[in-house]
């Protein structure tokens, strides 16, 4: 009787913990939004770097963030109430941490973006930003053994089913989420 209590509560404890996780990476919920602005249309964001599918990956990305969070409707038409562009102006790879021996151990890919969000009915900007983002990597290890929660959300290795293949790819992918979800901030919080 008091075992299955006992189980009830840390199933309730953890359950509880999930939604922290999942509820804090936003500020606040919508009613921010400028009244006269029902939706958003938001293009492929124009990739200033030679990284392949950048642009693709980060306005899914964004567009999916935006519509799950149901702050706004996002909209394919021209006529939208609202726009935001957006351009990816730089990516690099770089040094992140060393090992015993002073070897480069983990890379970083960085990547900075520029972001604006037009009212379309007097073409004023409800914001115009700079985000930036980073996610790390090692050269040698597979992403699926390598005992790091890659992608930070809290499950590791074989417990994770994000976690496999290229670990670029990975650290590029944990970049875009971190500037996609900075973005959906910049609009919950721009009133
Ligand atoms: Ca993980
Ligand atoms: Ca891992």
């Amino acid at each position: 009787m008091i075992m299955g209590l006992k189980k009830r509560l840390i199933k309730i404890a953890n359950f509880s913990i999930i939604f922290l996780l999942s509820g804090c990476a936003y500020y606040s919920m919508a009613g921010s939004i400028p009244a006269n602005i029902k939706n958003v249309s938001i293009p492929l964001f124009v990739n200033e770097t030679s990284e392949f599918e950048l642009s693709e990956k980060l306005t899914n990305k964004i567009v999916e963030q935006i519509s799950e969070q149901n702050i706004i409707k996002v909209s394919n038409s021209l006529n939208a109430d609202s726009i935001i562009n957006g351009n990816i102006v730089s990516v690099s790879d770089g040094p992140y941490a060393f090992n015993d021996n002073e070897q480069v151990s983990e890379y970083r890919f960085s990547m900075r973006i520029k972001a604006v969000w037009i009212d379309s009915s007097d073409d004023e900007e409800l914001f115009a930003k700079d985000f930036s983002s980073f996610g790390t990597y090692s050269i040698d290890n597979d992403p699926s053994s390598d005992g790091l929660d890659n992608d930070n959300d809290g499950l590791i290795d074989d417990a994770d089913s994000d976690e496999f293949g290229d670990s670029r790819e990975l650290a590029i992918n944990v970049a875009i989420d971190k500037i996609a979800i900075d973005i959906v901030n910049a609009v919950l919080s721009t009133w």
